[in-house]
């Protein structure tokens, strides 16, 4: 018998009587209205940190309260369970990633059941599990099936310390958002998703949810980023081939000095062959990072090319330069440069020594003054030096131009989205075997589901202990020998679907259950944090659609309300080591008030050093002042833990910990 009667045992006992009387398992009950609440999936790291508490916390409190409304209430939870994490544990620490991640898992249920959350553990999902992400396996290979999966050749986002590709979403200045290190653009094989056969519906259907934050409409919207323009085309002197450019200001037509290439565009490639200076800028290019937040603000280079363009309208030459700042993939990877109203043209021409025209003038009672030996005037206008079009606005001299173009047979009104097709290839082991074969190198959509990531394997260093492995890369298709793809998916892929699986969490003749699937979704209530504003849920929306058009699902959005929590803060401190900062524990700080109770300095309790405040400032590793929930639990209990992060703040709102704030929480219990 448990002789201990402490908080942490007493909870214990609850959720087992829960789990065992399944309290809280959800059905299909035609006769209540249902609630499908659910917080976003854990990442399996090792322990649960105060942003899980608080993201439970709310999930926890909106499902009881729906619950009392009388609602039949679905909460979910599951494991986030592949990923790199687990793979540098391995390298580190010599344990199996599979091992090192089923163990936290183990742990961190432990920890989801002490803080009381009313899940229905009966659909536990846990993305590594083939039971799971064979159905993923399965429905890729239905996309390729629809052409909505393909695999092609391009310039990757490549991390050399990491040895995988990254999407440009996972490029933060230029560097790696996990290990920092510099970003270098490579050529590879790629598997990718077709994400942009719904960016319009992607886009319109964002002016349907009004139950999310009007935040991440907007981040969401300019992710998608779609813009009318027109593509008109330069023809090539003394050649018959032309130079086709989209823009989005053909009101400035009259204004191009230059034409602009991407370094890969294939005038440039072929102009490279007999010029030595082009061919070396255009090797210096690839191996420079080219995500579009770099573009703006890294230096402008180019080269000429020695080709000459023809105006189309005008019918004067002008140069065609090869540019950094020219993307290969969005528009058709070449500009017509007008230097006098954009910037970038402006400052690659100063630097080029390049033509500078003004055909756009401040419409009268502007306020923005225009002066191009300062800076390019980028405003919308009135049309001067642009022959019959001069005193125009932008809207007339839009229509007028382009359907001047168009008579000529010179261009066209065309729409573009910044959104890209989602490459999903990733060169690591731990995630799913994406599943394709190769018959003589040609690549079938495989037949035989799971293909099994094998669990019991043996790092050398960072490379995937699936590439080069027999074992894993022999096989059949239709009784012919085969070769199967080692790239593994982005584990952006698990975490698309997940919240549809939990509705059939067993099911195993299909993805999904109709049904059952289509009576709790929709998601009622999502929870997550603001970090998710784009990929995570840009990608769950998208692979919503295609279940939709799979017929697996009939809705076509995934979640109804979201609600993005706002960030745990505690007090930074640190003292000086040198020049560098050496962060210290709030818990070892004994702090000195004024009689505002506001901060002045402080002291470390284990060594008496004088240390510096640092503010407040999201709870993190690398300043020291994450507050560890189990340690929280253990000193005040769980109902305290969960109170705290509920009273402190509006859920929407930052929290600040404070152990003040605690004691309050636990005073308010006990009496
Ligand atoms: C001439 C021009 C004049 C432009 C002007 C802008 C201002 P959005 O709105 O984001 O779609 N552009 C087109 N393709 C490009 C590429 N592959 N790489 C880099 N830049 C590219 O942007 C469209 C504008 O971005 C286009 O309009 C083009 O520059 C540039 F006063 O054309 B514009």
């Amino acid at each position: 018998m448990e002789a201990s009667y402490s908080p942490a045992a007493i909870e214990r006992k609850i959720q087992q009587v829960w789990d065992e009387k399944q309290v809280f398992k959800a059905v299909v009950d035609n006769n209540k209205e249902k609630f499908y609440c659910l917080s976003m999936l854990p990442y399996p790291s090792g322990a649960l940190h105060m942003g899980h508490v608080r993201n439970y916390t709310i999930g926890d409190v909106i499902s009881r309260f729906q619950r009392m409304q009388g609602k039949n209430v679905i909460q979910p939870i599951g494991w986030d369970a592949f990923g790199m994490p687990a793979e540098n544990a391995a390298i580190q620490n010599n344990v199996a990633p599979a091992k090192w991640t089923f163990e936290n898992i183990d742990y961190m249920r432990d920890q989801l059941k002490l803080l009381g959350f009313a899940y229905d553990w009966s659909r536990e999902v846990t993305t590594c599990k083939p039971e799971y992400y064979k159905w993923e396996q399965w429905f890729f290979t239905r996309l390729i099936e629809k052409d909505m999966a393909y695999k092609k050749s391009s310039f990757v986002n490549w991390c050399p310390n990491d040895l995988t590709v990254l999407a440009n979403e996972q490029v933060h200045d230029g560097c790696c958002w996990r290990c920092d290190t510099p970003v270098v653009r490579k050529e590879m094989d790629q598997w990718f998703v077709r994400t942009t056969a719904y960016a319009e519906e992607l886009l319109t259907e964002l002016d349907n949810l009004r139950g999310w934050p009007e935040e991440v409409v907007a981040m969401q919207r300019n992710w998608i980023g779609k813009s009318k323009g027109v593509n008109l085309s330069f023809d090539i002197k003394d050649s018959d081939e032309q130079v086709e450019v989209y823009t989005t200001r053909p009101d400035t037509l009259f204004g191009v000095t230059y034409v602009a290439v991407a370094a890969g565009h294939p005038i440039a490639v072929e102009a490279a062959k007999a010029n030595s200076e082009l061919s070396g800028f255009i090797d210096e290019c690839k191996t420079s990072t080219t995500s579009e937040a770099d573009m703006a603000t890294m230096e402008k280079k180019g080269c000429a090319t020695g080709i000459m363009a023809i105006h189309p309208l005008t019918g004067k030459e002008v140069p065609v330069w090869a540019a950094n700042f020219v993307l290969m993939d969005y528009g058709t990877g070449a500009v017509m440069s007008v230097p006098g109203h954009d910037q970038r043209d402006y400052e690659f021409a100063k630097k080029y020594n390049l033509d500078i025209t003004q055909v756009i003038e401040p419409e009268q009672g502007f306020d923005k003054a225009c002066d191009l030996t300062v800076e390019a005037f980028t405003e919308k206008g009135v049309l001067v030096n642009s022959g019959d079009f001069n005193g125009q606005s932008f809207d007339t001299a839009f229509e007028a131009i382009s359907s001047a173009l168009e008579k000529m047979g010179k261009g066209s009104v065309t729409t573009n989205y910044r959104l890209r097709d989602w490459g999903v290839s990733r060169q690591r082991y731990w995630g799913t075997p994406v599943p394709v074969v190769y018959v003589d190198g040609e690549a079938k959509p495989a037949e035989d589901f799971p293909i099994e990531l094998p669990y019991d394997v043996v790092f050398d260093g960072a490379n995937s202990p699936i590439k080069n492995n027999p074992d894993f890369e022999q096989t059949t298709w239709r009784g012919q020998p085969a070769i199967r793809e080692t790239d593994t998916f982005d584990t952006f892929m698990e975490s698309s679907w997940y919240f549809a699986r939990y509705c059939t969490p067993h099911y195993d003749e299909g993805m999904l259950e109709p049904v059952e699937a289509n009576y709790w979704l929709p998601v009622d209530q999502y929870i997550g944090g603001i970090e998710h504003a784009t990929m995570h849920l840009m990608y769950a929306r998208f692979f919503h659609k295609a279940l939709r058009d799979e017929g697996l699902v009939e809705s076509s959005e995934p979640f109804t309300n979201l609600l993005c929590q706002g960030m745990v803060l505690a007090e930074t401190w640190y003292k000086m080591n040198g020049s560098t900062r050496v962060w210290v524990s709030p818990d070892d700080v004994e702090p000195t008030k004024d009689d505002q109770g506001k901060i002045i300095s402080g002291v470390q309790k284990s060594t008496g050093d004088a240390l510096v405040y640092g503010g407040i400032a999201k709870m993190s590793k690398s300043k020291m002042n994450g507050k560890d929930p189990q340690a929280a639990i253990d000193e005040y209990g769980a109902d305290t833990v969960r109170l705290f992060s509920m009273f402190a703040a509006p859920p929407e709102q930052t929290l600040e910990w404070t152990e003040s704030g605690v004691q309050g929480s636990k005073k308010f219990l006990e009496r």
